[in-house]
């Protein structure tokens, strides 16, 4: 597929999708609830749409009018047998968090993905959780999807210091530790995204959050509630980037989630230079609208506690940094490599095709900037985020560039491409 040039710069305000990571935990509260969950600005992307028809298999009763979902639930034992093993596509995040629902079931399920999905690591959440009684096992004895859990009811608490910061993993022995009975500690290595924590207490249970440490006792009972999605700042980084890059650019972001452990990238912009002021702020629903401006911008470095803040924005990020004077150096970031692609691999290899001075390193990117993109024949890696990056990218490339398998980008924004080229109209 041809990419969207700029011509006169990015114009207008745009509404980000919504925030794929709370979209997909709604669905799980709102299944383990007792009572109606209703669901206002659900992300409908392929990988949240795997998670809702997942719990459908499950006997959950979710309806879509088209404006909201609603979701029957069935509390933590109501879940039923499904008839088949069930299909994850390439969501990380249903399947692992899965896991530990299951964990605790009395039932026995399959979880399958797509070529990508069946290649990610699972061992991470699976040693927990057999710590914690369950029975789980990979296809042919290893770590890799189709995983099986035969639940166990029994589950026991656990004391566990996290090798990995990973929100998906702490998520998971959370999900469990809420079935077992007894007190579960989790020590996170760095603080990742919180959101199953803070879904915890919306939905009426209860969850200690001391610095990186965290108290669960189970088991506990949720009640239905009303959940507003607020917009995806992951989404939305691209579209920040984007302005920050391009001559002649204003653009205003709307009601963009600013969770405190998912802003990473705001920290990098101001660190870096760029011109973006907040406004609008809805402490409440952790929103606000972002404007930004083209910017002069300055390389950096980035490792250590940040990095599990602005983990999935790491490859449009490096995009920003060809763009900046100074070399940008990306450390602590290796998580990098068990994602839907190696995107420390995919990143360095399709921006150098399009000129780019970056080097890939075991635990991130050393990249050198400014320096003038040209058009380029690149593939996404079947990766949503690879996608979107390199499309940002050819807005500012001298010349044309064909992008492979753009359609990845429907994983987590199927609107981009129209949403980009919204902005890049003629004003
Ligand atoms: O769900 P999936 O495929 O793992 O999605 C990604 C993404 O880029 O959309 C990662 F590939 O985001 C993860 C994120 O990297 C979503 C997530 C969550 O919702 O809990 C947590 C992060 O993963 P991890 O492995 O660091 O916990």
């Amino acid at each position: 597929m041809e990419l969207v040039k700029q011509i006169h710069g990015l114009k207008g305000k745009l509404a980000v999708p919504a925030d794929k990571s709370i979209s997909h935990r709604s669905i799980m509260f709102g299944a383990l609830a007792q009572g109606t969950t209703t669901i206002h600005n659900f992300l409908r992307a392929e990988d949240c749409l795997s998670t809702l028809s997942a719990f459908k298999e499950l006997g959950v009763e979710i309806h879509d009018d088209g404006t909201t979902i609603t979701v029957e639930g069935v509390g933590f034992h109501g879940l039923q047998q499904a008839d088949k093993p069930l299909f994850i596509g390439n969501s990380g995040t249903t399947i692992r968090l899965m896991m530990g629902i299951l964990a605790g079931q009395r039932l026995s399920a399959t979880l399958y993905g797509d070529d990508s999905l069946n290649r990610r690591p699972m061992e991470r959440v699976m040693a927990p959780l057999r710590q914690m009684g369950a029975y789980i096992t990979g296809a042919y004895g290893k770590e890799f999807p189709p995983i099986t859990i035969d639940g166990n009811p029994q589950l026991r608490p656990l004391h566990y210091e996290m090798p990995i910061a990973s929100a998906q993993v702490k998520s998971a022995i959370i999900f469990a530790a809420l079935q077992a009975t007894g007190t579960s500690t989790i020590i996170e290595k760095e603080n990742s995204r919180n959101h199953t924590e803070e879904m915890i207490k919306q939905f009426g249970g209860s969850i200690e959050v001391d610095g990186k440490t965290i108290t669960v006792t189970g088991p506990q009972t949720f009640t239905g509630q009303t959940v507003t999605v607020p917009g995806d700042i992951s989404s939305a980084s691209f579209f920040l980037v984007a302005a920050a890059i391009t001559p002649n650019s204003e653009i205003t972001l709307q009601n963009v989630g600013i969770n405190a452990t998912r802003t990473g990238i705001l920290d990098v912009l101001k660190q870096m230079g760029a011109d973006f002021t907040l406004e609008n702020v809805d402490e409440k629903n952790q929103a606000a609208d972002i404007t930004i401006r083209t910017s002069s911008l300055k390389g950096t470095t980035i490792g250590g506690e940040i990095i599990p803040r602005l983990i999935d924005e790491l490859p449009v990020i490096a995009l920003l940094a060809t763009q900046a004077t100074g070399q940008t150096v990306i450390f602590d970031a290796e998580e990098l490599k068990v994602k839907e692609t190696n995107r420390i691999d995919a990143t360095a290899d399709e921006l150098k095709k399009m000129g780019a001075d970056i080097t890939a390193t075991p635990d991130g990117l050393i990249i050198n900037g400014p320096t003038p993109l040209h058009g380029a024949a690149v593939s996404s890696h079947q990766d949503h985020r690879i996608g979107m990056m390199l499309q940002v990218a050819a807005l500012i490339a001298q010349g044309t560039s064909e992008l492979e398998n753009p359609e990845a980008v429907a994983i987590s924004y199927p609107h981009f491409f129209a949403d980009v080229t919204a902005l890049t109209e003629e004003k």
